[in-house]
């Protein structure tokens, strides 16, 4: 593992000025969850910074990657390009980054999908990516004040919007996604049930 310096320097050398601006503040965003929720802030901060590494890679080249990576199993993968930069780089940074903690390697591979039982560092990085500072949408400000309450609620309210987007658009859903989005939704669901028991 190299210092932030570094990989600083590699995002910057790989990444348009506006994704390389998104990955800063995606990083300092994560910084943050990580501080309010008890995450390694150092990990969260390195893990924004590369998170979208490969994001403007050809797609023909990534998609060499995943299957050299993760074969050809994985069917709703290679169908789906938008899925491709997260996986591929997880593993691109291990190999060629030097970057290889076993933690920020899931936190990047997961950050587009999610996946079912998600690790705190992996749920901070999830939800910055939907609130950083360059992002706008509909409904952000709302996202980022959940975000302050309970990361699953605001990772539940994100998946919601990407599902939705996605359905609309006739796209198919990883299943690690729909995983990622009942998982947060039972999470909420159970809360609301022991709160309601302890009024009784
Ligand atoms: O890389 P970023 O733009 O910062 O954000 P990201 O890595 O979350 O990528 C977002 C894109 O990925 C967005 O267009 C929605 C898409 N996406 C997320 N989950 C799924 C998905 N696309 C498909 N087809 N299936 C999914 O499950
Ligand atoms: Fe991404
Ligand atoms: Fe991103």
């Amino acid at each position: 593992m190299m210092d932030n310096v570094f990989y600083i320097e590699e995002a910057k050398k790989r990444l348009s000025p506006e994704r390389f601006e998104h990955s800063l503040n995606v990083a300092k965003t994560a910084r943050h969850l990580a501080q309010k929720y008890g995450a390694d802030e150092e990990k969260a901060y390195t893990a924004g910074i590369v998170h979208d590494i490969l994001k403007e890679i050809p797609k023909p080249q990534l998609k060499e990657m995943v299957i050299h990576y993760c074969g050809k199993k994985d069917r709703l993968l290679l169908v789906q390009p938008s899925l491709w930069h997260a996986v591929a780089g997880a593993f691109y940074l291990q190999d060629q980054l030097e970057l290889n903690d076993p933690e920020i390697h899931l936190a990047v591979r997961y950050h587009t999908t999610g996946r079912e039982g998600m690790s705190l560092l992996e749920k901070v990085v999830f939800t910055a990516d939907f609130i950083s500072a360059d992002r706008q949408y509909p409904g952000i400000e709302e996202m980022r004040k959940k975000a302050e309450q309970s990361l699953e609620l605001a990772m539940e309210e994100g998946l919601n919007f990407t599902i939705k987007k996605l359905i609309d658009a006739r796209q198919t859903i990883h299943p690690d996604t729909l995983d990622c989005y009942n998982d947060v939704c039972l999470h909420r669901l159970q809360k609301e049930r022991e709160a309601s028991k302890s009024i009784q």
